[in-house]
Order: C-alpha cells, then sequence, then structure tokens
C-alpha cells in the first residue's frame, strides 16, 4: 500500500455501506418456533465429528433472540444497509410452500421493521446455504425441480416482505453450494464428483432465473426492488504476465471460477471456453455425454439479463499456470487444468486460504466492468479471518487496502461499484470450521451464555469511514 493515497479518498455521493451475515452462522435457535431441519442442523448433529471442535450452530450468535442488539450495533455503525439472510425452514419448514411457518414470517417482520425503524435498509440473501432437509431428500440441488420449490418459497418472501425490502439476492455463492454436492466442502457433504458439482450449478442458476422473472411478472411494477445472485471467487492472475500461455491460463481459470454463474446471466450460456474444455475432457474419457449440462434455448433467453447489479463476494487472488496440478487442491476444479500459487510476500491470515492480496479485488473489478458491459457492483462480501481479537489491526489494514482498490477501481478505471459489504458485523459460525475463525467487526465469546458483543477496533475504523464517505489520513494505509 502506498502511503499517500494517489487516488481520491473520497467515495462517490450515495455509496452504500454495509455489514453481511447469513442465517446459520448466526441465528442459532434451530429448532425454535416451528423451524423445521435443514442440511447444516441434519449434518452438525449426526456427523459431528466433521466439524471443527464438533461445533455447531444451534445457538450460534443467539441473533433470532439478540437481533436488536445486531441492528443497534449496525445503527450505530451508521449502516446504509445490513444484508442477512432467510433460513428457508423458518418459513416453510420441509420447504414445500403450501406449509408456511406463520412464526417464521412474524420473526423477520420484526428484524426488517427493526431495520427500517433505524433507517437501515434490509438487503436479503434467499438462500444461504441452508436446504430444507426434505428437499436434501429428494435429491437437492442436483435435481431439476428444486428450483420450482425455490421459485414458490421467493413468492412467499416477495408477498410477505417485498413491501419493504428492496434488494434482494436470490443464491449466496452457487459455486461454494456446488462444492458441497461434489468435494465435501459443505452441508449435504456428497462426492458425487463432477455431475454432480455441475449439476448443482445448473439447478441453482434455472432457480435463480425463475426467480427474477416471478418478480418481473408479479411484483417488480408495485415492489421496484432489485435483484441479484452473490457470486463469489479468487481471483486469478496470470504467474508470468509475460507468458501468452499464463494469460490464455487465468482467463479460463476466471471463467470457470467466475463466468460459470455471470456468462449465463449477463450473456445467456456458459462461458464457451467452460463448454469447449468440459465437453473435450468427457470426450476423452469416453462418457456419452458431458457433465456440463447444456441450456434450452427457452433457458438462454430466460437466463440471460438476470440480474439489477453484479453482487461480488471477494476475499482472495492467486498466481496460476497452466497444467494439471500434481498436488491438486480439491477445491478447485481439475477440469480447467491450471495450477495455482502464491507470491511469498502476500500476508496469510489464521485461514490459510484467506490470503491478503488487495490489488487482486481492483484487478477483478476492471475485469467485471470489461466482461458485462460495466455493470454497477455491489460487492456484498468482502472481510478478514483471525482468533476474535478486540485491537484487530490485520482486519483494519485488510478493509482499508480493499477499501482502497475499490477506489482506484472507480477513480481510475470508472468501475461502476455503488457498495461494500463487510463480512462479516459479528464473529459467527464459520461453517466447517467452526468457531476457530472470527470474522467480524464485533466480538463474540462463544463459551459465554449471553453471548455479550464487544466492538473491535475495526468497528471503530470502520464506522469512521462510513460515516463520513471518506478514507480520510487518520485511516490511511499503515504499510
Ligand atoms: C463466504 O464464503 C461465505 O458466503 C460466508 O458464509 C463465509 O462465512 C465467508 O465467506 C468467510 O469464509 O483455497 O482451496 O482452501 C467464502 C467461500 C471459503 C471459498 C474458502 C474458498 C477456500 C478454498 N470461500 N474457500 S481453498
Amino acid at each position: 500500500m502506498p502511503k499517500n493515497l494517489k487516488s481520491s479518498n473520497k467515495f462517490p455521493d450515495g455509496f452504500m455501506f454495509g455489514t453481511s451475515t447469513a442465517a446459520y452462522q448466526i441465528e442459532g435457535a434451530w429448532n425454535e418456533d416451528g423451524k423445521g431441519e435443514n442440511i447444516w442442523d441434519k449434518m452438525v448433529h449426526t456427523h459431528p465429528e466433521l466439524i471443527k471442535d464438533s461445533a455447531n450452530g444451534d445457538v450460534a450468535c443467539d441473533s433470532y433472540h439478540k437481533y436488536k442488539e445486531d441492528v443497534a450495533l449496525a445503527k450505530a455503525l451508521n449502516l446504509k444497509f445490513y444484508r442477512f439472510s432467510i433460513s428457508w425452514t423458518r418459513i416453510t419448514p420441509t420447504g414445500e410452500a403450501h406449509k408456511i411457518n406463520p412464526k417464521g414470517i412474524e420473526y423477520y417482520n420484526r428484524l426488517i421493521d427493526e431495520l427500517l425503524a433505524n433507517n437501515i435498509e434490509p438487503l436479503v440473501t434467499m438462500y444461504h446455504w441452508d436446504l430444507p432437509q426434505y428437499l436434501q431428500d429428494l435429491g437437492g440441488w442436483v435435481n431439476p425441480i428444486i428450483a420450482d420449490y425455490f421459485k414458490e418459497y421467493a413468492k412467499v418472501l416477495f408477498s410477505n416482505f417485498g413491501d419493504r425490502v428492496k434488494w434482494w439476492i436470490t443464491i449466496n455463492e452457487p459455486m461454494e453450494t456446488c462444492k458441497g454436492y461434489s468435494f465435501c466442502n459443505y452441508a449435504p457433504y456428497l462426492n458425487l464428483s463432477n455431475t454432480g458439482y455441475y449439476r448443482a450449478g445448473h439447478t441453482q442458476l434455472l432457480a435463480h432465473s425463475k426467480v427474477y422473472h416471478l418478480y418481473n411478472d408479479m411484483f417488480r411494477e408495485k415492489q421496484k426492488g432489485k435483484i441479484s445472485i452473490s457470486i463469489n471467487g479468487m481471483f486469478f492472475i496470470p504467474k508470468n504476465v509475460d507468458s501468452e500461455k499464463d494469460i490464455e491460463t487465468a482467463e479460463r481459470a476466471n471463467q470457470f471460477e467466475r463466468g460459470w454463474f455471470s456468462h449465463p446471466i449477463y450473456k445467456g450460456d456458459y462461458p464457451p471456453v467452460m463448454r469447449e474444455w468440459v465437453d473435450r475432457k468427457c470426450k476423452s474419457e469416453g462418457r456419452p455425454w458431458s457433465t456440463l449440462p447444456t441450456f434450452s434455448e427457452e433457458e438462454i433467453k430466460l437466463l440471460k439479463g438476470t440480474a439489477d447489479f453484479y453482487a461480488l463476494n471477494h476475499y482472495s487472488t492467486r498466481f496460476v499456470t497452466n497444467g494439471i496440478d500434481p498436488n491438486p487442491n480439491p477445491n478447485y476444479n481439475p477440469d480447467a487444468e491450471y495450477i495455482i500459487s502464491v507470491d511469498k510476500s502476500w500476508p496469510v491470515s489464521i485461514a490459510p486460504w484467506l490470503i491478503v492480496v488487495p490489488e487482486g479485488l481492483h484487478k477483478l473489478l476492471v475485469w467485471i466492468k470489461n466482461e458485462y458491459n460495466n455493470p454497477p457492483i455491489i460487492i456484498t462480501e468482502n472481510g478478514y479471518a483471525d482468533d476474535g481479537r478486540l485491537n484487530d489491526l490485520e482486519r483494519i489494514d485488510y478493509i482499508k487496502s480493499h477499501l482502497y482498490a475499490t477506489l482506484q477501481a472507480i477513480n481510475d478505471d470508472k468501475c461502476n461499484v455503488i457498495g461494500y459489504t463487510c463480512w462479516s458485523l459479528l464473529d459467527n459460525f464459520e461453517w466447517m470450521d467452526g468457531y476457530r475463525y472470527h470474522f467480524g467487526l464485533v466480538n463474540i465469546d462463544f463459551n459465554n451464555p449471553q453471548r455479550p458483543r464487544v466492538p473491535k477496533a475495526s468497528y471503530q475504523f470502520f464506522k469512521a469511514i462510513v460515516t463520513t464517505g471518506i478514507l480520510n489520513d487518520s485511516v490511511s494505509p499503515t504499510s
């Protein structure tokens, strides 16, 4: 980070700041007030050994009971919006929309009203990885019928909350959902290899487009909201910038990582390079069909143009070179044939995958601008993991440098970034990593039944930026 900010240090008027969270990671109350069982409930209870320290989200931050405290913390930060997700099985315990749980509707009504009473806009994720167990038993996301269940669920949400919710995310990080079907990274913890991986993605894309059209057809005129899907991933940069091969490989890696879900939504179909590589590989393996499903002409038409803004979740960056990794990281799709590496100078957080490369965010924002015709972008997640310490200077550095990268993209490259969301307001349940990694601006002691909330140094730091819209000298980069 340069000492003197060359780029203007002021965010554009109207730039929106928020924080982000997800139902299973904070709510707790896993079986209260009629909530049904979802795939995370099921996995943590039947296979606790899969989660670090056998932790679970049964209580988590207890936000189901303490949501007013969370909103007060958001209010004191001067946030414009608060991103949270709705627990599908609180609304419909089995995932079937003809069986609604009124207490679930009441909970989110109270939360939304509390936010609005404090002048904070809700930005609502419909699905953040907690599929109803009943729908999983039907096959989960590899079964195309789940797209219709999702649409019916979305109809319940628009009908009940759309009068007050104007920002919607259909699905959080569809690529990560797929890893739960192929690489055993998350619930439902299946290993269906690339067939499961791509099928789960296909159904999610169709589910997203159905919900987008449902909104257009039945709700948009009256409710006037905006809808997108939060797309995540590493950014890949060529290891050797002078190598044509590395440049081509990085582009292919980015298409497999991010184009997989963005290309259908912005251009109508899977990225050509992905189609070509997966089909060729499947053919060489002697498979009768490609593991990457195909969309019908009609589906392509329905997919194209189904994002009102680009919702980007981003944490880290990698170098790539061409080739087949002799020690493949099971989290990366082998079909894309690239080898990842890192620069030794890049700081590593407590979470080994979260390596700090702010210039990656800058480059990624420019990539999105060029690839998808300069869409409005909201960064719907960005944040840093540590051990939960209150004097969290590394988190401050991370946020500072990533906000500076965002300013560079806006000022120097005219990227249309309209919002930034910090993951997360509170320390929370970090999926397979249990409570080892903390991402909050606010600390929670998970051994204390009261789950006391204690703001960290980064909370005060973020508050100053949110309040002034300026990344000013007192918060200028330190390194
Ligand atoms: C987000 O996912 C989630 O939306 C959120 O729920 C979560 O709490 C937050 O980030 C923080 O993790 O380099 O091979 O080890 C981030 C998803 C998790 C994807 C880590 C990449 C590492 C792959 N990322 N994963 S690897």
